[in-house]
């Protein structure tokens, strides 16, 4: 009845942005990540008769509110799936992501919640099934399950049966990397959730982001699989500056970046005029990303550290899927 799982955070090359159902978690286009290497959740999950509700403690911290509502909700699911409703739990996490780095701990932190929970509980999932309820938790986590590049299949049911992530190439296949870019001022930001939700109620460039998405998604399949470096950048770059465009247009318009957002980003565009190849990804937040060739990444480097906004540049590389300790 217990089980420890570690899973890594991953990062979005092309953008889950919208929901189709938020009961459910279905999302309105298929989205590509790369799971990182040494950013994760480590979580053990203990099931006990005498408990008679959950117990959640997250970096020794006892978590109470909505954070724990939103644990003990997925475990229901999880519950439900084995007939075991009643059985709670103890859960401990660890998160060895650096906060505020910009990466989503909610994808390394529901991926290795749903794998420690349903190993804990008996239930002897597949990769695909395993994807398919941690999606429950949080979208963006069930790409986590696979190491190296993996695609979050949107589906088309309406009860989600056939929308979960899908192995696309193991971290082995290409060396691609990326360095986390940590950017001192912070503004308040709209939660991704939330901002999710405003651009699909109102966003007037919502349908074209729609539309859109399945060309960038065939392009980046190819790019990936010929290790065609500038392919995948510019259409992963292409793809995050289409996504944050439809926040503009919502209403009440909001952006996720800041004037330090878009310092870095100029000076991406600055390297590349310089012969140096990195591309950036940006997520619901102000931190940028930039992919580049390990060849790079010293120059690349120097080139962060002139700007004075950056606070820090934390490195990594293609990582592994869930594993169980
Ligand atoms: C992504 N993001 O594909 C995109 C890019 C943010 C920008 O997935 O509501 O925390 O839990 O399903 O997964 C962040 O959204 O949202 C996200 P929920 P999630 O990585």
């Amino acid at each position: 009845m217990k089980a420890t799982a570690k899973a890594n955070v991953n990062i979005a090359l092309i953008k889950y942005w919208g929901k189709r159902d938020e009961e459910l978690i279905l999302p309105t286009n298929n989205s590509l990540s790369l799971t990182l290497d040494g950013l994760y959740t480590t979580t053990t999950v203990q099931f006990k008769e005498e408990l008679t509700e959950d117990v959640f403690t997250l970096d020794g911290e006892k978590v109470t509110g909505v954070a724990f509502k939103r644990v003990t909700e997925f475990l229901n699911i999880i519950r439900k799936e084995a007939g075991k409703e009643s059985l709670y739990a103890e859960i401990n996490s660890k998160n060895d992501v650096p906060t505020a780095a910009g990466f989503a701990s909610s994808a390394s932190g529901f991926a290795a919640l749903a794998a420690a929970a349903s190993k804990a509980i008996g239930l002897n999932l597949s990769d695909e099934e395993l994807s398919r309820i941690t999606r429950r938790g949080s979208g963006s986590a069930c790409r986590s399950i696979y190491g190296g590049f993996a695609e979050w299949q949107m589906g088309e049911k309406d009860d989600g049966s056939d929308s979960y992530a899908v192995p696309i190439a193991p971290r082995d296949h290409w060396d691609l990397r990326i360095a986390a870019v940590i950017l001192t001022d912070k503004q308040k930001s709209v939660s991704s959730r939330d901002g999710m939700k405003r651009t699909v109620d109102s966003s007037a460039f919502f349908q074209g982001w729609v539309e859109s998405n399945p060309a960038d998604l065939e392009g980046i399949k190819e790019g990936i699989k010929a290790r065609d470096f500038h392919k995948v950048g510019e259409i992963a770059e292409a793809n995050c500056l289409k996504m944050h465009a439809t926040t503009l247009a919502a209403k009440p318009p909001f952006t996720y970046w800041t004037d330090s957002t878009m310092k870095v980003m100029q000076e991406v565009q600055k390297m590349r005029a310089d012969g140096i190849p990195a591309y950036f990804t940006i997520d619901a937040g102000p931190n940028v990303k930039l992919l580049y060739l390990p060849e790079y990444e010293e120059t690349i480097l120097e080139r962060l550290k002139e700007i004075s906004d950056v606070t820090e540049v934390i490195l990594s590389r293609a990582g592994e899927g869930i594993t169980y300790l």
